[in-house]
Formats: C-alpha cells, sequence, structure tokens
C-alpha cells in the first residue's frame, strides 16, 4: 500500500441501492421451532461426511430470535436493502398443502421491522433449502415440484405483497441443480447427471410459473410487483486460443451461463449444449409450452459473482501442480474439461481474486440481454478472520476485494450497463453450507459460542459507502 491517495471520483449513480444478503437455511436456527417442517439440507447436514465438521443448522446465527439486533445492525450500517430468503419448510412443512401460518408470522415480523428501519425487504422464495417431503417425492428432477414451487410463491406473496415489491425466485439454480443433483456436494447429494438436467428445466419452469401466479394476483396490492431471478453467471476464460480449449470455454459457458439465461430471456435452450448433452439426456422433460412459461418478462437480473474460472479441453501440456481438483465432476457431459490455476491470489475458499470479471460478466449481459436491469445480489469473500485485542475484526483482504469489485462494477456503470444495485454477501458470517462454520464471509463477525456480533473493519467501510455512495480513496 502506497501513502498517496488516488483521486478516485468514483460515485455511482444516485437512487443505486446498496444492500447485504443472507439466506435462511444459513442463519436463522431454530430449525425445529414454530412448526417448521425438515429440508434438505437438515437432512444432508445430519448425514455423516456431508458437512464440515458435522456441523448443520442449529443454532447458525440464531437470526430467528435475533433479527431485531441484526437489523439495527444494518440500520446503523446504513444499509438499505436487506436480501433474505424464505424458508419454505416453515410455510409448508410437507412442501405442499397445510400452510403453517406460524412460519409466515415470522416474516411477517422481520418485515415489519425492516420497514420501521427504513430497509427495503428483498426476498428471495428458494435459497436451497426445499421441504424434504418433496425431494422424497423425487425432488426437482420430479415435474410437480415446479407446480408446488408457483403455489408457495403466491402463498408467500399473498401474506408479503402488502408491503414488498422486489422479489426474486431463485437463488442460483446453477448450484441447486448441479452440485446438488450432479456432483452431490450440495442437498440432497445425488449424482445422476440426466437428473440434474432435469432439475435446470423444472427449477427454471418453477420461477416462471411462480412469477405468472405472483402476477395473476398483483391487483389485490397497491404496489407495483418486480419479478426476478439470482443466478451466478461467471466468465470462463480458455486457457489457450487453440481448438481445443476455446471449445472447453463454449461448452462450461453453455452449461454455467447460458443454459439459464437463454430460456429465461430468450425462451430456447442453447442448440450447442443440447448437441453437447444429447448421450447424457435428449431433454424430453421440455414439454410445450415450457419454455413460454420460462421466459416471462424478468423485472431484474440478479448476479452472483465472486471468481471469474480458466478452462482448458484436457490436461496435455499443462502443468499438473495447475490444474484444479475435482472440479470436472460438477459439469454434466464435460467432464472432461480441466480448470487451469491462473496465478491470481486466492479467498479462504481457494477462490481466484480477479474483480475484472464483473466489469465483464455485467457489460455481457447487458450486450447480450438489453433492457433488464441488473443487480450484484451477491459479491464478497470469506477470509479467516479473528476478533484481535483491540476487540474489532481488521479484514482488510476484504475491504480490498470489496473495493475492488465496486471499482469494477462502476466500470460497468459507466459503460452503460443498466446496473441499478449492489449486495454484498453476507451481513453476517454463516453457515457456508459444505463448509459448514468454517468459512466467513461476514461484514458482521458472529462469535458461535455467545453470538456475540462485531462489525468488522469491511463493515465499517461499506457502511461509509452505503451512506455516500461513492468509494473513498485508496491508501
Ligand atoms: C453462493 N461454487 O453459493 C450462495 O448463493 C450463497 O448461499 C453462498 O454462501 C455464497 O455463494 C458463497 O459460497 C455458492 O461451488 C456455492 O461454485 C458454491 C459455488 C458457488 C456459489
Amino acid at each position: 500500500a502506497t501513502q498517496t491517495a488516488q483521486a478516485t471520483g468514483v460515485h455511482f449513480p444516485a437512487g443505486f441501492l446498496w444492500g447485504a444478503s443472507t439466506a435462511s437455511f444459513q442463519i436463522e436456527g431454530a430449525t425445529k421451532e414454530d412448526g417448521r417442517g425438515q429440508s434438505i439440507w437438515d437432512t444432508f447436514a445430519a448425514t455423516p461426511g456431508k458437512v464440515f465438521n458435522g456441523d448443520g443448522g442449529d443454532p447458525a446465527t440464531d437470526h430467528y430470535h435475533r433479527y431485531r439486533e441484526d437489523i439495527e445492525l444494518m440500520s446503523s450500517m446504513g444499509i438499505g436493502a436487506y436480501r433474505f430468503s424464505i424458508a419454505w419448510p416453515r410455510i409448508q412443512p410437507d412442501g405442499k398443502g397445510r400452510i403453517n401460518q406460524a412460519g409466515l408470522d415470522f416474516y411477517d415480523r422481520l418485515v415489519d421491522e425492516l420497514l420501521k428501519a427504513g430497509i427495503e425487504p428483498w426476498p428471495t422464495l428458494y435459497h436451497w433449502d426445499l421441504p424434504q417431503r418433496l425431494e422424497d417425492d423425487g425432488g426437482w428432477p420430479n415435474r410437480d415440484t415446479a407446480h408446488r414451487f408457483a403455489e408457495y410463491a403466491a402463498v408467500v406473496h399473498g401474506a408479503l405483497g402488502d408491503r414488498i415489491s422486489d422479489w426474486a425466485t431463485l437463488n442460483e439454480p446453477w448450484c441447486a441443480a448441479f452440485l446438488g443433483y450432479a456432483q452431490g456436494v450440495h442437498a440432497p447429494g445425488r449424482t445422476d447427471p440426466a437428473a440434474s438436467l432435469a432439475a435446470v428445466h423444472h427449477l427454471l419452469l418453477g420461477h416462471g410459473m411462480a412469477a405468472t401466479a405472483m402476477r395473476d394476483q398483483a391487483g389485490r396490492f397497491d404496489r407495483p410487483l418486480r419479478v426476478g431471478l439470482v443466478h451466478n453467471q461467471t466468465v470462463l476464460r480458455p486457457h489457450s486460443d487453440s481448438e481445443a480449449d476455446l471449445d472447453a470455454a463454449r461448452r462450461i459457458d453453455g452449461l454455467r451461463n447460458r443454459i439459464f439465461t437463454e430460456p429465461l430471456l430468450r425462451g430456447r435452450y442453447p442448440e450447442d449444449i443440447r448437441t453437447d448433452l444429447a448421450r447424457v439426456s435428449d431433454f424430453g422433460f421440455v414439454r410445450d409450452g415450457d419454455l413460454a412459461a420460462i421466459s416471462v418478462p424478468l423485472d431484474m437480473l440478479g448476479i452472483n459473482f465472486y471468481s471469474p474460472q480458466r478452462v482448458a479441453g484436457g490436461a496435455e501440456g499443462i502443468d499438473p501442480a495447475l490444474i484444479e481438483p475435482g472440479e470436472g465432476e460438477v459439469w454434466t457431459g464435460a467432464e472432461d474439461v480441466v480448470f487451469v490455476d491462473q496465478g491470481m491470489p486466492r479467498t479462504a475458499m481457494g477462490w481466484e481474486i480477479d474483480a475484472t470479471g464483473l466489469t465483464e460478466v455485467l457489460t455481457r449481459l447487458a450486450a447480450d440481454y438489453p433492457g433488464v436491469p441488473l443487480y450484484v445480489t451477491e459479491n464478497g469473500a470469506a477470509f479467516d478472520d479473528e476478533v484481535a485485542a483491540d476487540g474489532r475484526v481488521h479484514d482488510s483482504q476484504r475491504v480490498a476485494y470489496l473495493d475492488a469489485h465496486l471499482r469494477a462494477a462502476h466500470q460497468a456503470v459507466e459503460e452503460g450497463v443498466p446496473l441499478k444495485g449492489y449486495f454484498a454477501w453476507s451481513l453476517l458470517d454463516n453457515f457456508e453450507w459444505a463448509f459448514g462454520y468454517s468459512k466467513r464471509f461476514g461484514l458482521v463477525h458472529v462469535d458461535y459460542g455467545t453470538q456475540k456480533r462485531t462489525v468488522k473493519d469491511s463493515g465499517h467501510w461499506y457502511s461509509g459507502v452505503a451512506r455516500s455512495g461513492s468509494l473513498p480513496d485508496r491508501h
């Protein structure tokens, strides 16, 4: 770090939304309270060997009981919007039929408290905690789950739609489908490539049917309804300009990005990817009318961005030490593709840090699908944070990560991208899925023994950004 401050002039447009994100299973705890049903993540976490250290959903950050304190924290930080998710098994313990009023009441209190604090509620209807009962019936590879999701969406929107305008249906269907049903490192832990593709389709169909169900009843409420979806688009960089490496980048781009954005925004699956996948699936799950149901208007596209990746068509000629272990397993039909170290510094997740990828993701989406308002709905980093002797958490690496990515986002705005807001992942340290509590992404540190919250240096820094709408000079 140099001592000379650079004149930055990094100011975001007026009205730019500054938020923080969480997800139900990662923070709430209270998994057996007030009639909540079991989710696939309860089952997965209780299965030996699936989650690091045998960690599970209790007590997490005990947000179910401490939500008022957490809202006060956000308020003190000047955060304008809170992206949280709703636990389907709290609302419908069996994923269908009976509605659990006590579950709805929790989100009712949460939303009222947010509004009182002047914080916009941004709910996501599905952040991976599928009711176990629906998985027992086949889960997302079963078409019926899409219908059940639309019904659930209508119930929640019916209860909270009088106070909330901005809704997301799904969080990262890529993770839900491929990590959950192909690689098996996320719940429900299945390893069935054909099923993972059916899951993709039924997640997208559930999104479209839910959006339509919500719009059909929006007239009940005296406020606009905006429905979006949250997608983890990334950049796939070819290792070289050899034909094999360029083709690897095309294939992985198809499986990670276009298999979601093309049906959503153009009403079609990419032909090249259908051809690549022919030996895995004939896409026989697509019925007449499905693509029209999926490609209903999208009021916003949320982008979760963490890291770009470099890919090669094969291991030949690449130093084995530079090949990322295990990456291939997740790529249904492209298991031969190799992921290559880009030589960038890494977070505690082992994810390489390269903020230019965020500018690329945003400018490409704006060019490919003009007119869709974009939000960064997650961006952040895990580091090995500790509370120092002075009682603070000096997470300068996270400040540097956020600063670099916000500069990259600002660059996209300068280039004309309709980026309307940014949500940091995450408000709090929390349950990082298969990594349990071992990875800390929060702007706020959580001591899991005492549940004490400590705003990290990055949280103080982000608070300044949210209040001013601009980035402080770098020192
Ligand atoms: C996202 N991957 O998950 C989720 O939306 C969050 O719930 C999560 O805590 C956050 O990013 C950090 O991980 C991902 O393996 C999980 O590529 C795994 C991957 C990507 C995103």
